[in-house]
């Protein structure tokens, strides 16, 4: 019949015009992520549950410091389109996948990442890439600052357990971040003891996915660096290793072993 063939055509109009808009959620920040003499004003840092446990339908939320912020190391047009458009685009498809299932959209972030392989398998796959992508940025830029510090308290004494020593962990983080082959992430988790381990996850993975808290996470994406540094990824890691905000890494580490 003529309606039946009508159907998937309609629907599959009604997701173009949703990824057109780039959903019906974000008109603003499309609009201003569409021209970059357009600033966004800096939002604030995100605390634990706004990054962890943030629920359908997502929103990006502004970055906590002016895009330019970290120049030269991480440069302002990078920034400006990492944010708006990549990791807009994560969460664009994350809600879409989501869209008309409401037992999922119930599901806060972490529930969704965390329990990944049960998931309906239709949007098991857009869930692990574009709800990873949404998480993973999240982390990234609220574990970013230009004052860098140190770590202090419990995140202090078990980056001392587990490592020996911050230098040796900072070598062995940045050493995982280098050797990442293609697309992926160098993470500091915690396992459920609160020790601590560097690992790497392909593409937009979590941590999560594998019973280990994330804390901290640097994008190797080529889109995180390349406009500046090309095929230095080194150079960026090295760069990015002095904008690590240990405060926040610190809150992150208590939180999630409560
Ligand atoms: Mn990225």
């Amino acid at each position: 019949m003529a309606d039946n063939k009508r159907i998937p055509r309609k629907k599959a109009l009604k997701y173009m015009a949703i990824g057109s808009v780039a959903s019906a959620f974000t008109p603003f920040l499309i609009a201003t992520g569409c021209n970059r003499d357009v600033k966004s004003k800096p939002g604030t840092y995100l605390g634990y549950d706004e990054i962890f446990n943030s629920v359908y339908p997502f929103s990006l939320a502004p970055l906590p410091y002016p895009a330019d912020e970290f120049e030269p190391a991480i440069d302002t047009q990078t920034m400006e389109i990492h944010h708006s458009r990549h990791h807009q685009g994560y969460i664009n498809n994350l809600n879409n996948a989501l869209e008309g299932n409401a037992e999922l959209q119930e599901m806060t972030l972490t529930q969704l990442i965390t329990n990944l392989n049960e998931l309906p398998e239709e949007v098991r796959t857009a869930v692990r890439n574009h709800g990873g992508g949404h998480l993973n940025h999240v982390i990234f830029w609220n574990t970013m600052s230009a004052e860098g510090g140190n770590p202090s308290g419990s995140l202090a004494e078990a980056i001392n357990e587990s490592f020996g020593d911050l230098n040796t962990m900072k070598s062995e983080f940045s050493s995982a971040a280098g050797t990442v082959f293609g697309s992926g992430w160098a993470w500091l988790v915690s396992d459920q003891n609160g020790g601590l381990k560097i690992t790497t996850s392909p593409n937009q993975d979590n941590p999560l996915t594998e019973g280990l808290s994330p804390l901290l996470g640097i994008d190797v994406w080529e889109h995180a660096y390349y406009l500046n540094y090309q095929n230095r990824r080194a150079d960026y890691i090295n760069a990015w290793m002095g904008l690590i905000y240990w405060d926040k890494v610190a809150v992150i580490f208590e939180e999630s072993l409560l």
